[in-house]
């Protein structure tokens, strides 16, 4: 049967389920937090489906649950770093928040980098995170290598999410966040599970021609948005949050798994932005001048990215979330069983 539970009920089971798993208050605690607010905002492709691939992630030995992150002694400067220690990213960019935002303010623009993590979740709630700080912010991780580059036919670069906010100062902030290939793999997936034909474009087999069939899809590579634009960007996420940060790129990461099935682990990047320290000294109103901006989009009709996410998000507020009767039912023989429930 379909059940509706609040908010809060769901962080609470999600985070249970990870403790019964053997994990970590630190590592439970935020990882329950984003894939619960994945639910909460109707993004089902990284909600609590993963709970599944977190828990084989940690069962195969793969992710530290039991890690505590450790922020790394630095000069003051524009430069934090967080150790992850083999556990998920989403602790440490917990612990590096506050070091990033006050170095933010200080200085104008300051990087968070988040080394030796499992990283599979959305970047949004880390982009949110400095948005409602009065920061800008970008996002960026690579993934495993399973998008080929654009022109070429064979898996090399991942479905490296890129994501950016912009604080305003009545409401939701402005926030994008998308997979640089055509979909994120867990949409993928998803189509996979209701056993549904994906759109065109998104994927080739391994014989290098289109498919729309899910399964073919992940055997073969899936296809950077935008043509060689979406190549570029996806290329430069594996150079600025991989390479440059001395982490893994998308194919060390799937070296090092040897396979898709688990949770990845690689570096993370966070950079932070004070808007009103860039405008210092020139005309116009940052705060207001983005207003105006958003405003002009909106009248011509056309939404902001993330309304539909906002939108979900006041509904599930005051309504609950429903999960369908094989999510409730999961959810409750992981509790029950935790790490025997994956084979
Ligand atoms: P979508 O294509 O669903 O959405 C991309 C963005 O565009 C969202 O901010 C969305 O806002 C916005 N948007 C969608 N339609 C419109 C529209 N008509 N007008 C204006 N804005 C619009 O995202 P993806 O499927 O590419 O990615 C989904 C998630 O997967 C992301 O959160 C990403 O971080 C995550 N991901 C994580 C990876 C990892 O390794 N950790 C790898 C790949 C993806 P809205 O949500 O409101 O619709
Ligand atoms: O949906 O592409 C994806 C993805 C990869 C790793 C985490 N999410």
């Amino acid at each position: 049967m379909e059940q509706t539970i609040t908010i809060d009920a769901l962080e609470a089971k999600v985070t249970a389920i990870f403790r019964r798993a053997g994990m970590n208050d630190v590592q439970s605690g935020a990882l329950a937090r984003v894939l619960t607010a994945g639910e909460r905002d109707a993004c089902k492709s990284h909600g609590i489906y993963r709970i599944e691939g977190a828990l084989r992630t940690l069962k195969a030995g793969k992710v530290a649950g039991d890690a505590v992150p450790r922020l790394l002694p630095d000069d003051g400067g524009a430069l934090v770093r967080v150790d992850a220690q083999g556990g998920f990213s989403n602790a440490a960019f917990e612990l590096g928040l506050p070091v990033l935002v006050e170095r933010a303010r200080a200085l104008g623009l300051a990087a968070l980098v988040v080394n030796d993590g499992t990283h599979f979740t959305a970047l949004w709630p880390e982009v949110e995170a400095l948005t409602e700080r009065g920061l800008a912010a970008l996002v960026m991780c690579p993934s495993y290598a399973t998008v080929a580059p654009a022109g070429g036919t064979t898996p090399l670069l991942g479905t490296n999410p890129f994501a950016f906010g912009w604080p305003r100062p009545d409401g939701a902030p402005y926030v994008f966040d998308f997979a640089t290939s055509v979909a994120a793999r867990g949409e993928i997936e998803l189509h996979r599970r209701a056993g549904t034909p994906l759109p065109e474009g998104w994927a080739i087999g391994a014989d290098g021609q289109p498919t729309t069939d899910p399964d073919a899809a992940l055997a073969g590579a899936m296809l950077p948005f935008g043509g060689h634009k979406g190549s570029a960007i996806a290329t430069m996420i594996e150079l600025l949050a991989g390479v440059m940060i001395g982490d893994r790129t998308s194919p060390d990461v799937l070296a090092h798994l040897g396979s898709t099935a688990l949770a990845p682990q690689h570096g993370e990047l966070i950079l932070a932005l004070a808007p009103e320290r860039f405008a210092a000294g020139r005309a116009g109103d940052p705060v207001a001048r983005a207003e105006a901006l958003f405003a002009a989009i909106e009248a011509q009709g056309a939404r902001l990215p993330s309304q539909r996410r906002f939108a979900a998000r006041a509904q599930h507020r005051a309504q609950g979330i429903t999960l369908s009767a094989s999510e409730a039912g999961q959810l409750d023989r992981f509790q029950k069983h935790g790490l025997d429930m994956i084979a």
